[in-house]
Parts: structure tokens; C-alpha cells; sequence
């Protein structure tokens, strides 16, 4: 009896299409693949950094990144550095509400992400904040982000500028840096 191979391989081409297909291994990565990769991902060692996306900038000077960084070692890491080419300024901040339900925004030196925990840029929470951006960017554009982690290890990645989802949390940041 003859097993049907093709069918097991575009399974699994399939699998690689679709986003939710499970978890990803570390050790099955294809090593071609190990550095930055287009779409807001990237893999380096027992980090993975996935979903990062910029929403296009309403004050066209100041974008925040949003992503999700996993941590599959066995110790604690943290983000502790953060550039991009969409401009010199850029930094780590954590978006709080206050006592009185009012929205504030701080930069912080570091963002933990625990062993095996999984830490999301989001908005109302932490964010990649990127101010005095030179060329405005508009949606189909990318841009480079590294982000440095306590450990050592540097993660790049291309980050798209998508369409604006929901919310109000850019009108937040727009309002925020108008008082520098
Ligand atoms: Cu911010």
C-alpha cells in the first residue's frame, strides 16, 4: 500500500498559511527562517515576536507598535531597549488609568516578559511609543523595529502600517505628546 505523501505535504503547507494552526515548536523552525521575517514576526532563540503592526499615525509625527512577545525559556526575560527606522525617537511606554478612570502614559526602562509567559503590546497598555517620525507613514508601508531583551538577544522585525482598528487610544497619544 502506497501512503499518499502529497496529501501530508499541502497539509502542512496549508498549516503554515493559517495563523491559529497551534503552537510552533522552537526546534521545527526552518532555519532560513530564524531571522526577521516579513509580516511582524520574527524568532530568535526562545523568543518569538509575532502580530507587531503600527497603526497609521493620525498626528502623522507620533505612531505607537503593538506586538505580542513570547518567551519559551526557562527564565525571565524583559524588553529593555527599542529602535526602529521610522525614526530616532523611540521608546518603551506602559499607558495606565488612574484611580479617577483618566488615561496616562509613561515611559518605562523595561517591559518583563516571564519564562514561558507570553506579554502583549496593546492598546491601553504597553506600547512601542515612536515620536518626531521625519516621513509620514501611511498604510502599505513597513518599517524595521529591534527590540533588545535583558538576555541579550536582539529581535528584528518588519512591521507593517495597517488601517487604524477601533478605539480611541491614538487620540490619547496625539493629545498626550502635544504637551512635550
Ligand atoms: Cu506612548
Amino acid at each position: 500500500m502506497r501512503y499518499p505523501r502529497r496529501t501530508t505535504l499541502t497539509a502542512l503547507a496549508l498549516c503554515s498559511v493559517l495563523v491559529a494552526c497551534g503552537t510552533t515548536d522552537p526546534g521545527e523552525a526552518e532555519p532560513a527562517e530564524a531571522a526577521a521575517e516579513p509580516g511582524g514576526r520574527a524568532h530568535v532563540g526562545d523568543l518569538m515576536v509575532e502580530d507587531a503592526w503600527m497603526p497609521e499615525p493620525a498626528n502623522p509625527e507620533v505612531g505607537v507598535v503593538y506586538l505580542a512577545v513570547t518567551n519559551t525559556a526557562s527564565d525571565d526575560d524583559a524588553v529593555v531597549g527599542v529602535s526602529t527606522s521610522a525614526s530616532p525617537e523611540a521608546g518603551l511606554h506602559r499607558t495606565e488609568t488612574t484611580e479617577s478612570g483618566a488615561s496616562t502614559m509613561r515611559s518605562v526602562e523595561e517591559v518583563p516578559v516571564p519564562a514561558g509567559g507570553t506579554t502583549t503590546f496593546i492598546e491601553g497598555g504597553y506600547h512601542v511609543m515612536v515620536e518626531d517620525i521625519p516621513d509620514p507613514l501611511r498604510v502599505g508601508d513597513a518599517v524595521t523595529v529591534t527590540l533588545d531583551f535583558a538576555s541579550g538577544t536582539d529581535a528584528e522585525l518588519e512591521v507593517p502600517v495597517r488601517e487604524m482598528t477601533g478605539g480611541s487610544g491614538q487620540g490619547e497619544h496625539s493629545e498626550e505628546h502635544d504637551h512635550h
